[in-house]
């Protein structure tokens, strides 16, 4: 073949974004990627023939992208998380190119489903909830904002478990995600890092007698990348997201293979590789496991070594290091990285001890993303001084000198010394990685403004007496992408059909939708799309749960992980107020409601397991009650992730964000609901502040005690039973409960749940909030009956949510934290567009 044509057979796959492009390369792909002819392909090949012909259009950006970093020696912003809960993503690259509409007439013209295909993909869930999912907005928005960000963490094989519900009750089952392969990641074997664990440390001077430490006889474990493309949205760059996978040292198998040890060889290979097994499940408490850490400073280590060859290709010296690295620290998990960088920058490369503090402190930045005391990691003493020896007397010289500042600043206050200190030294000695990121960053953030005024005044005030301006709130975002663009296309269509496609980019820009909600014309539409998106999820309960709801009841909706603070109870409590009112008066009239809810427990959390199973139960006898379920249904959704979420929330009339004040740090599913116009009921906690702020008190149903009434109330003694015997609703409500009306073939089933509340002191005020709850129901109620004024309300919610997009967030985290600015990439090749 002519080279020129070659070239351009070429160029033509890898950039044709028209239809007849699209289905030439579809063709292609099927054949020359899967191997499989249109005859005997399944839509599993069809969804990998499609996955790689947008791949193949992402590849030349994503190396532009990369080179012109390169050349332009550009500050990069690293973003270390144990977690990133990406979700699925074929549709999101074909958004974020802007070959929509082709990409599903080419489709179409084929004969292929797209809904089928687009289904195959499993959720890459290699994250809990809030916080690994605030990480995969946020290098949606690094790349769609032309920044240099580049996400680090670990190629878990199994993600987040698969809920099923088997009896009313939550069963785990392995996510096996990586079965049929995954088209969206590029394995680099030749990016391969060695990370030590366990030995022991030797000590010995240099000629000037300077002491030099050697961490030697260790455990090996080597790290290798895999890259994954990100694209931005409606720009040239395409940055990487690099996840490390544990593989055995060759070394190790050597060692046995040369004794003759074959099976012993294999087995230890097995157990080092083990490391990336599995994403850790549980995010309310530590539990100090020794894999957790193992897979903390197996990421760190490798990302940092990394991030140092990288830096090292253009220098010499460590000097500029944080004048061309910023790292941001999500939450603690990988804190470890300040010891580790200090390791190398002592131990490895000699500089001395104050000048490679100074340079760790200016590259480090952490974000603190709960108050929850059990949620704020520790580490045994023990525990480090086996698994990382080195890093423990790194970790005990940071914390000698930071209390001798400490003691300079407050002298004979010992108090604040045990308090500030690293180690935790009241029972068996701890490591607080909280104490060790803020110590050794420049900055530290809170993700809304009430959470970051709690950490000033409570958990970290001491700290931020003695750093001032350290301590600094940006308030959490979602991508618009994502939760807008995507998840709603009927929504998004309408709203560019008024105000143009600019508020995808620039979110602000929806409030030009705010005199529309003055328009009858646009409250109808707006009225239609959400009638559509409702009946869509009727169809899919229908299909999946084999339940009938009614689209013209209120969708109530309460999906995030099942905790205690978050009040799925409080919830519950409604749910069995409206039934008994309307058993107990059933022919008065009622606003009838679908109460829908969705989320995850820890598998070892039992409380939160006993949620599910009671509302579970309730819906059991609720929805099998002729009476009651004419006007309400309870519905428990299971296997709640992110492409349940993008189902879910178009569909939502109310969204339940009523944690107790105080105890939600931000919350990001309260964004998701408001921006795809369903209204809120919540507390004054998190994010909700804001949000009300923004949308206006109008537009926004608050309820109960605020964060300084919660601290209060329990300062001044707190009495459950005083509510308990004041509210007759409430105690019919909980009696049934704590006696087997919902669970009659075990009448005590549920009474842990009701003694939580009682005999143990309700540690979270449902008692205390419920009337307000109940009265605050009520309003919604009225305002739902008004269809007019709810439509309006509902517009002014998507009107006026553009403080809430990571846009934002990510430009406040580039100006104030990270000193970094976008370089847009430009194409290098023959490539155009
Ligand atoms: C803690 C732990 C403990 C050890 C085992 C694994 C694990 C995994 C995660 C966590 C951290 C939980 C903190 C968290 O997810 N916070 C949420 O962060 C969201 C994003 O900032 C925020 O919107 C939520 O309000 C907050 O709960």
């Amino acid at each position: 073949m002519d080279d020129s044509l070659q070239k351009s057979i070429f160029e033509h796959e890898k950039i044709g974004l028209d239809v007849d492009s699209i289905k030439q390369s579809l063709a292609n792909c099927l054949t020359y990627s899967v191997g499989k002819d249109t005859i005997t392909a399944t839509d599993r090949d069809r969804f990998f023939a499609a996955a790689y012909l947008v791949r193949n259009r992402l590849i030349d950006r994503w190396m532009d992208t990369m080179r012109s970093y390169y050349i332009n020696d550009v500050k990069r912003v690293y973003y270390f998380s144990l977690e990133f809960l990406m979700g699925r993503t074929l549709m999101n690259s074909v958004h974020n190119l802007g070959f929509d509409q082709q990409f599903r007439e080419a489709l179409n013209e084929l004969g292929i489903n797209l809904d089928n295909v687009r289904e195959i993909e499993p959720d890459a869930a290699l994250g809990n909830g809030g916080l690994g999912r605030l990480a995969a907005c946020f290098l949606d928005s690094m790349a769609t904002l032309d920044l240099p960000g580049y996400g680090y963490g670990i190629r878990y094989e199994y993600g987040m478990f698969a809920q099923r519900i088997e009896d009313g009750r939550q069963v785990e089952h392995p996510d096996n995600w990586l079965r049929y392969g995954n088209p969206w990641e590029f394995p680099r074997p030749e990016v391969l890092y060695q990370v030590k664990f366990h030995g022991r440390v030797v000590q010995y001077p240099d000629e000037k007698g300077v002491a030099h430490y050697h961490w030697i006889d260790t455990d090996d474990v080597m790290a290798m990348a895999f890259d994954t493309p990100i694209p931005g949205y409606g720009t040239h760059t395409v940055n990487n997201m690099r996840l490390w996978s544990a593989k055995a040292t060759r070394d190790f198998e050597l060692h046995y293979f040369n004794e003759g040890n074959y099976v012993k060889a294999v087995e230890d290979k097995n157990a080092s590789e083990n490391l990336s097994k599995v994403l850790y499940p549980d995010d309310t408490t530590t539990m100090g496991r020794e894999l957790r850490l193992k897979q903390q400073y197996f990421f760190v280590c490798a990302s940092l070594h990394d991030i140092l060859y990288r830096y090292n290709k253009y220098r010499s010296n460590f000097d500029a290091l944080p004048d061309k690295v910023a790292i941001q620290l999500n939450d603690t998990h990988p804190a470890i990285a300040i010891a580790e960088l200090m390791r190398i920058l002592v131990d490895l490369h000699h500089l001395d001890w104050e000048k490679a503090w100074d340079i760790t402190t200016r590259t480090f930045a952490y974000t603190n993303h709960t108050l929850m005391p059990e949620a704020l990691e520790t580490w045994t003493v023990a525990l480090f001084e086996n698994v990382l020896p080195r890093h423990l007397q790194i970790i005990y010289e940071i914390n000698r000198r930071f209390l001798k500042d400490v003691m300079h600043r407050y002298p004979g206050d010992t108090g604040i010394v045990r308090r500030m200190s690293i180690i935790d030294e009241g029972g068996e000695k701890r490591i607080r990685m909280a104490h060790l990121a803020i110590i050794g960053s420049h900055k530290v953030n809170g993700v809304a403004q009430i959470h970051t005024e709690l950490m000033k005044q409570t958990i970290f005030s001491d700290f931020d007496r003695f750093f001032p301006g350290k301590i600094i709130n940006i308030t959490n975002g979602i991508t618009p992408r994502r939760w807008l663009n995507q998840a709603n296309r009927r929504l998004a269509d309408l709203i560019t059909s008024r105000i143009g496609s600019g508020w995808v980019k620039d979110l602000s820009q929806l409030k030009r939708l705010i005199p529309l909600a003055d328009d009858a014309s646009f409250r109808r539409e707006f009225a239609a799309v959400k009638r559509g998106d409702k009946e869509r999820l009727v169809a899919l309960l229908k299909q999946k749960l084999n339940i009938d709801v009614s689209a013209d009841s209120l969708f109530d909706v309460q999906i995030k992980r099942i905790h205690e603070y978050k009040r799925q109870l409080l919830n519950v409590l409604h749910v069995v107020t409206l039934y008994n009112r309307i058993r107990n008066n059933p022919d008065a009239k009622y606003v009838s409601r679908t109460v829908i809810f969705g989320g995850k427990a820890a598998p070892g959390y039992v409380k939160a397991k006993l949620i599910i199973k009671l509302i579970n139960d309730i819906a059991d006898i609720v929805n099998n009650d002729p009476q009651a379920s004419r006007h309400l249904k309870v519905v428990f959704m299971p296997n709640y992730d992110v492409s349940a979420a993008e189902e879910m929330i178009p569909a939502a009339d109310l969204s339940e964000q009523i944690s107790t004040a105080g105890t939600e740090a931000s919350g990001t599913g309260n964004m998701k609901l408001a921006l795809n116009g369903a209204l809120t009921i919540g507390t004054l906690d998190g994010a909700n502040i804001e949000i009300g702020g923004e949308v206006g008190e109008d537009n926004i149903f608050i309820f109960g005690l605020t964060a300084a009434q919660v601290a209060e109330t329990k300062a001044k003694g707190y009495q459950p039973w005083d509510f308990y015997h004041a509210n007759p609703e409430l105690r019919a409500a909980l009696d049934m409960i704590g006696s087997g009306f919902f669970s009659p073939e075990e009448p005590d089933r549920f009474k842990p749940i009701v003694d939580t509340l009682l005999q143990h002191g309700d540690q979270y005020l449902l008692l205390a909030d419920y009337a307000s709850y109940m009265d605050c129901q009520k309003k919604v109620e009225v305002a739902y009956q008004d269809e007019e004024e709810w439509v309006r309300k509902a517009i002014l919610n998507v009107a006026n949510m553009s403080k809430f997009s990571s846009d934002r967030t990510i430009m406040q985290y580039a100006s104030q934290i990270w000193d970094a600015e976008p370089l847009t990439a430009r194409s290098m090749g023959a490539e155009i567009g």
